[in-house]
């Protein structure tokens, strides 16, 4: 099969294998935002409209997650409500050898899903926030394995910048010093996940063209991925200061129960949706749509030039 690996660690959905034997433009997308970070029922509407976002642009979506020791690449509704069900635990990419080996089940996270996607030759891939560096970090040395992920693959992210819980200054300095390729989506401030700019400028870019365009120069003479800041849409975001004290509560929550590495992420997501009244999570849900519309148009000009 051309452009496709076979091993038998890797399981493609129909929709995926013809895609690929057809030379579609496919859209890669992660299942830990589905296990782990937004809660039943939206985990799966949100999946699946996605999906439906996709297809409806002329792309073909591929979920990618962990069943039983296989990296499925592409998923069914039911696997899909699988993973929002039953939440396997979170795999990141240094996780993601000794989970096939040990044949276990995995939610890859942006740094797995990267992995996955790209030895599988898929060239984008949608998410929310990316991760990075936590706010505590003097104490905890919590950096996510995203960051690295994004200088050993080669892929367009597109994501609505990093997860406004995290240390946002020090991200930045960390995405320089990786030396990561990061361009606003027709902005030149830096979207912060849950509200659409912030003060940091970032260099900006006005049309897929463009991004396609330095993707080439990054394969040609770079190395790493392009990550794409999409900035969510106004009408769903939520102001920087207003975010601020549910953060404050949900970080002295943290504290107090000991809640520490792979679980930092999903309880302050879960709790700023407790503390918002839904309001986060109707953020998320939006930004997640409106990247998986921006991933396809990008998949579908790499595919028609
Ligand atoms: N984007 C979202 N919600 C999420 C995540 C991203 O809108 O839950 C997930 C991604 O899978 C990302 C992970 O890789 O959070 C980061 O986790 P950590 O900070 O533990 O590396
Ligand atoms: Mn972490």
């Amino acid at each position: 099969m051309k452009g496709m690996k076979t091993e038998d660690f890797l399981a493609f959905s129909d929709e995926v294998k013809q895609a690929f034997n057809e030379g579609k433009p496919v859209v890669a997308l992660e299942s830990t935002v589905i296990a782990h970070g937004l809660p039943l029922p939206v985990n799966i509407e949100t999946a699946i409209s996605m999906e439906k976002v996709i297809r409806e642009k002329g792309a073909v979506p591929a979920t990618i997650g962990i069943v039983k020791g296989k990296v499925k690449i592409g998923m069914s509704e039911e696997e899909i409500e699988w993973f929002a069900r039953s939440k396997p635990r979170k795999v990141g990419m240094r996780e993601i050898p000794t989970a096939l080996a040990l044949r276990e089940n995995g939610a890859t996270t942006v740094s797995g899903t990267l992995l996955c996607a790209s030895k599988v030759g898929i060239e984008v891939f949608a998410t929310g926030g990316i991760g990075g560096v936590h706010r505590d970090v003097v104490n905890t040395f919590d950096i996510s394995q995203d960051l690295l992920a994004l200088t050993k693959f080669n892929m367009i992210v597109v994501s609505s910048g990093m997860k406004s819980i995290l240390d946002v200054g020090k991200t930045c300095e960390l995405l320089e010093t990786l030396g990561i390729v990061a361009v606003g989506y027709r902005t030149d401030r830096m979207p912060l996940f849950y509200s659409s700019e912030s003060d940091i400028t970032i260099r900006r870019v006005s049309s897929v063209g463009d991004i396609i365009r330095i993707f080439d120069m990054v394969k040609r003479f770079y190395f790493g991925s392009v990550l794409v800041m999409n900035p969510v849409p106004k009408k769903d975001e939520i102001r920087r200061e207003e975010m601020e004290s549910w953060l404050r509560m949900a970080e002295d929550e943290m504290r107090r129960s000991k809640v520490s590495g792979k679980n930092v992420t999903p309880f302050l997501l879960s709790r700023i949706a407790t503390f918002s009244r839904g309001r986060t999570i109707r953020t998320n849900t939006s930004l997640l749509i409106h990247n998986a519309e921006l991933a396809s148009e990008i998949a579908i000009s790499l595919k028609n030039r």
